[in-house]
């Protein structure tokens, strides 16, 4: 990977998620910042880059990655000793259920253009707060009863793997929207032991904001 581009913005999950990966294998990127509030993502330069208008955007070396996943796999496949995924077959469809579960059943439903669209439905001042609140909880508790009562250190084993990924940027959001997280133990010490770590520090929004 000699030359790499990432399309970004600050506050976007799917973004952060990538930041994380491209952290924790150490590789050396430049950022595009991609405006979402002013609508960078829908010009003809971004969608020929990403049809879908998503960010982000992942090219390396001429090449161009979208889907933020698809993306943390292909570096998990090139990087395999990172432990991304882990290298037993059982172990990594138990990881990608995890993330999955965040960024399939959570993400998309808070997203954006998703909520924009609500609002338009709505005169209901507040919708927009708790329909965040309410799935974004909905989503944890599941995650939750998922991850179990088993003390690991991390969503699956004691290194940081693409559920950790996941998780991370979602208890951000959380936060964010004013979740209450008092029920959510196991994510809650997963995401503070993350915290702990270099690679999260330095993909945090706030460390990352233009
Ligand atoms: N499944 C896609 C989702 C990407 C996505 O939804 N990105 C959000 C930011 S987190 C976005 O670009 N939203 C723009 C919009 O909703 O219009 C991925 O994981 O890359």
């Amino acid at each position: 990977m000699n030359n790499v581009v990432f399309y970004d913005y600050w506050r976007s999950s799917a973004s952060y998620r990538v930041r994380i990966a491209l952290n924790l294998l150490a590789v050396d990127y430049k950022t595009v910042s991609v405006n979402l509030l002013e609508g960078a993502h829908r010009t003809p330069e971004y969608l020929a880059l990403n049809p879908q208008g998503f960010v982000p955007t992942l090219v390396i070396d001429g090449k161009t990655l979208t889907q933020s996943l698809a993306i943390v796999e292909h570096l998990a496949e090139l990087r395999p000793e990172c432990g991304l995924l882990p290298a037993d077959i059982d172990d990594r469809q138990k990881v990608r259920a995890l993330a999955y579960a965040v960024a399939m059943d959570i993400h998309p439903i808070c997203n954006m253009h998703v909520v924009a669209y609500l609002t338009n439905l709505t005169d209901k001042a507040d919708a927009r707060e708790a329909w965040m609140k309410h799935f974004i909880t909905d989503g944890l508790r599941r995650l939750e009863a998922m991850i179990g009562s088993v003390d690991e250190a991390f969503s699956f084993g004691d290194r940081p793997t693409m559920a950790d990924l996941c998780l991370v940027p979602q208890v951000y959001n959380a936060r964010r929207w004013g979740v209450d997280m008092t029920d959510f133990r196991r994510i809650v010490a997963i995401d503070g032991r993350c915290a702990e770590l270099p690679a999260f520090q330095a993909a945090h929004p706030d460390r990352v904001k233009p």
